[in-house]
């Protein structure tokens, strides 16, 4: 079987060839071909991707009892999205997706089914700007793929290691000189070596931490008081605080390298806030845990900056979704978004929001029937309206904008727009790949390519040498 990373000398080379035929705007053949000697001029990227971090859980999204500081600066040098989606919630649908720019299900994913290979015969966003001549880094949590695709094989050349927690806990850690630390401080400061080592060179940085998933209940009374949170929501928001602490430190080292204008960079949240750790999506409703057929476990807050390219200080309404990070990171880049991508490039949405929706549909479909049932979702997202499938009472019908509640269904009243949104439901669904289990497969149950333990980096060109 031929292996990812020779397909992918392959792939790039056919990619190279496609650029004057498919005309991406700003791309040519002459460009690709002294890349290598335009390193400088390229954008650096870096992803923040926050586990369960609710649309009401950031002051720049209008929270008000956790305070958000650097969260909200970065929002200032930037633009935040409001209506920006994950396709493919939990934890490994939605970074699969990310991952790979396109809905999960056509490659078969339609929920969990954790230990489900990627696709092969695409490149991975972090595969895909290795190729372009990116420093690829990753830190923290990976949750993608099969046991055979850890992030080293995924197109990531330096992948932070996760260092040993005490007995059971999954924030508490054990520095190398016996000490204790905290993980998230951790994974921030591997974050900012990475910058620190690759200021020189293009980089592509995922930045994936632990937090803020589940338990709050580690998190110590110096984070839990800084907010005026109560009750379960008081660890929760110590949890949010100190991933706020890791972004401060993120803008310092771009400001201190001078990179911030040369630097694009998104924050968002995997899927919804964790309700039964006290999160919120207000003004929606919904989230993690009882919330899975709501439009809060999927509505994330995310913000996109790359002062000096797009506003600052700006928003955009416009439907939007993770699928989208790998195309504007592509376009970024300057190479093409290729051909597997169901996202789009933001950029020009971002610069003139009257263009309007980048997506006009967004679509949902979890169904994998070794997942509980609770996390089945059929809905589409259409201008303003959000249409749900409920279980046993079929289509409802929310107007998001008077309504983000979704208390009043207006199927009845609408039937014409229910009908529409419907068809264009079963048109996409059409298009999909057929249902794949991790389980049905002969793959391993609820695992997944793994992040090594220890200290320090872990290189791919190691890794790769030993197989
Ligand atoms: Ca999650």
């Amino acid at each position: 079987m031929q292996s990812r990373r020779y397909f992918l000398k392959s792939a790039g080379i056919m990619v190279a060839g496609a650029v004057g035929t498919i005309g991406n705007a700003g791309c040519s053949a002459s460009r690709m071909a002294i890349a290598g000697a335009e390193k400088k001029t390229k954008p650096n990227v870096i992803i923040l991707l926050i586990d369960d971090l609710g649309y009401g859980d950031v002051g720049a999204f209008g929270c008000e009892d956790i305070p958000t500081p650097n969260m909200d600066r970065l929002a200032e040098r930037g633009v935040k999205c409001t209506n920006s989606y994950v396709t493919n919630p939990p934890c490994s649908p939605s970074r699969c997706s990310l991952m790979m720019g396109m809905y999960a299900q056509r490659f078969g994913k339609y929920g969990m089914a954790r230990g489900l290979p990627l696709p092969e015969n695409k490149p991975t966003l972090a595969e895909y700007m290795r190729d372009a001549g990116y420093a690829t880094g990753m830190v923290g949590k990976w949750d993608i793929g099969s046991p055979e695709q850890p992030p080293m094989k995924c197109g990531f050349m330096e992948v932070a290691k996760i260092p040993p927690t005490e007995g059971k806990n999954r924030y508490i850690c054990i520095n190398q000189d016996g000490s204790k630390g905290w993980r998230t401080d951790i994974e921030g400061d591997m974050m900012t070596d990475f910058i620190a080592r690759h200021k020189n060179e293009p980089f592509f940085l995922y930045f994936s931490p632990q937090a803020v998933h589940s338990p709050s209940s580690e998190v110590p009374e110096e984070l839990r008081k800084r907010s005026k949170a109560s009750g379960k929501r008081r660890a929760l928001a110590g949890n949010i605080i100190s991933v706020d602490d890791q972004v401060g430190k993120l803008l310092t080292a771009l400001e201190k390298y001078g990179l911030k204008k040369d630097t694009l960079i998104f924050l968002t949240g995997d899927n919804g806030p964790n309700l039964y750790e006290g999160g919120s999506s207000d003004p929606y409703r919904g989230g993690k845990g009882y919330g899975t057929q709501q439009e809060g476990w999927v509505h994330t807050p995310t913000i996109i900056s790359h002062p000096g390219t797009i506003p600052q200080n700006s928003f955009y309404e416009g439907l939007m979704c993770t699928l989208d990070f790998y195309a504007t990171t592509a376009a970024a880049a300057d190479i093409p978004i290729p051909t597997h991508c169901d996202g789009v490039d933001l950029i020009p949405y971002l610069k003139r929001p009257d263009l309007g929706d980048a997506h006009p549909f967004l679509f949902w479909l979890n169904k994998d029937p070794t997942d509980p049932k609770h996390r089945h979702l059929t809905a589409v997202r259409w201008k303003k309206w959000r249409l749900y499938k409920h279980k046993n009472l079929g289509w409802q019908l929310f107007d998001l904008e008077r309504d983000p509640k979704e208390k009043n269904d207006l199927a009845d009243k609408h039937p014409e727009i229910v009908r529409k949104m419907a068809s264009k439901h079963a048109e996409w669904a059409k298009t999909l790949a057929p249902v794949k289990t991790a389980s049905a497969n002969g793959l391993p149950q609820d695992t997944g390519g793994k992040v090594p333990v220890g200290y320090g980096w872990t290189y791919a060109v190691e890794i790769n040498n030993k197989v």
